[in-house]
C-alpha cells in the first residue's frame, strides 16, 4: 500500500441553481470527504490506496462505498454501522465566490470510528498515513483512533502526513487548535493553509509561519498560498512552486485535497521536493476547474497534457 487515509466521507448535496438553498427543491448529490478525495485522487494516479472509516448500513453508505471502490479505494477496512446514519452534508452556493456548508453530520456513522478500527497491518503496509484535522473533531473515539493510529505509524517508520483542514462549524478554536498543534507535532510533513498557519501559530508571513513549525519538531511543512502557489520548506531545501493559472474556478472545494494527492503522487514517484509541490498545484488547479470535490481529479494522460500546456513541463 502507498497510503492509508483515514476519515469520514458523506453524501453532498448541491442545489442546481444560485442563491439560497431555501428557494431550490433540485439538488445533485456526490461524495466528498476530505481523506477520500485525496485517496481518489492518488488512486487516479495509480498509486495502490487504502481508507479506514465506517459508514451506515444505509442507501447513502452504499452510495459511498460503491463510489469509492470504483475509483479504485481499498474499502476493505471500512466498517458499515446498524442503525446509526452516514453522514451528509449541503453546500449552497450563493454565488462562486460565497459558498456555505451545513453539515448533517452529528453523531454520523463516522463519528464512532474508534481505536479498534485501526488495523496495525494495514496502517503498516503503507508509505504514508494521511490524515486531516476534519477525523478528531468529529468526536472522542475519533479523537483517540487518530492519535492511536499515529502512534502505530511512528513505530512502524510509516510517514505521518497531515492536513489541518480546520473546520471551524466543527468544534470551537481553543480545542481545535490545541488538538491539531498535538498531532502537528507528531506528523513528518504538514499542510496548512496559510490562513490555518496563521491561526495555528500565530505568525504572519510564510516563511515566519514554516520556521514555527520547524520549532515544533515538524521535518515538512508545504504552505498552501491559494492562488499563488505553494512554499515549501524541509530541514534542508526550500522553495516556492507558483500556482497554476487556470481560466475559471468552477469549484473550489477539494482544491486542497487534490493538493495533497499531487504532492503525495510525486513523494510516491520519488520527484525532487519542488516538482512533487508543482504536482500538488497542478493537481489542485485541475480540481477547481471542474464542479465537486473530486470530479476534476486527473489521469496521468490529464496531469500531462494539463502541465505540458501550462508549461512545458511534465510534473
Ligand atoms: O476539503 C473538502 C471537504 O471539506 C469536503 O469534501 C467535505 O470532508 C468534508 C468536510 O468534512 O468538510
Amino acid at each position: 500500500m502507498d497510503v492509508v487515509g483515514i476519515g469520514e466521507t458523506m453524501v453532498s448535496f448541491m442545489p442546481d441553481t444560485f442563491g439560497r438553498m431555501r428557494y431550490t427543491n433540485r439538488f445533485t448529490s456526490r461524495i466528498a470527504g476530505a481523506e477520500t478525495n485525496t485517496l481518489i485522487g492518488l488512486a487516479k494516479l495509480n498509486h495502490q490506496v487504502g481508507w479506514i472509516s465506517r459508514v451506515g448500513e444505509d442507501e447513502f453508505g452504499a452510495s459511498i462505498l460503491k463510489f469509492v471502490r470504483g475509483e479504485g479505494v481499498d474499502i476493505s477496512q471500512v466498517k458499515q454501522t446498524k442503525n446509526i446514519a452516514t453522514g451528509i452534508f449541503f453546500k449552497e452556493v450563493i454565488n462562486e465566490n460565497d459558498v456555505h456548508i451545513y453539515y448533517y453530520r452529528k453523531n454520523s456513522a463516522a463519528s464512532t470510528i474508534e481505536r479498534r478500527d485501526i488495523n496495525e497491518e494495514y496502517v503498516k503496509s503503507a508509505k504514508y498515513l494521511y490524515l486531516t484535522g476534519i477525523t478528531p473533531a468529529l468526536s472522542e473515539s475519533c479523537r483517540e483512533a487518530i492519535f492511536h493510529s499515529i502512534e502505530v505509524a511512528n513505530f512502524h517508520g510509516v510517514k505521518v502526513v497531515f492536513d489541518p483542514n480546520i473546520r471551524k462549524k466543527l468544534w470551537n478554536d481553543d480545542l481545535a487548535k490545541k488538538t491539531i498543534l498535538a498531532i502537528a507535532e507528531k506528523a513528518d510533513i504538514l499542510l496548512p493553509g496559510i490562513e490555518e498557519g496563521e491561526f495555528l501559530v500565530g505568525k504572519s508571513t510564510p516563511d515566519e509561519i514554516v520556521k514555527q513549525f520547524h520549532r515544533l519538531g515538524i521535518d515538512t511543512v508545504v504552505l498552501k498560498l491559494g492562488e499563488k502557489g505553494a512554499y515549501y520548506s524541509c530541514r534542508d531545501e526550500c522553495g516556492f512552486a507558483p500556482a497554476y493559472k487556470i481560466s475559471r474556478v468552477v469549484d473550489p472545494v477539494g482544491a486542497g485535497d487534490g493538493f495533497a494527492a499531487g504532492l503525495l503522487s510525486g513523494m510516491l514517484d520519488q520527484l525532487e521536493m519542488a516538482e512533487a509541490v508543482a504536482r500538488g498545484c497542478a493537481v489542485g488547479a485541475l480540481v477547481a476547474t471542474v464542479s465537486g470535490d473530486v470530479e476534476g481529479l486527473p489521469d496521468r494522460e490529464q496531469l500531462k497534457k494539463f502541465t505540458q500546456l501550462n508549461d512545458g513541463q511534465d510534473v
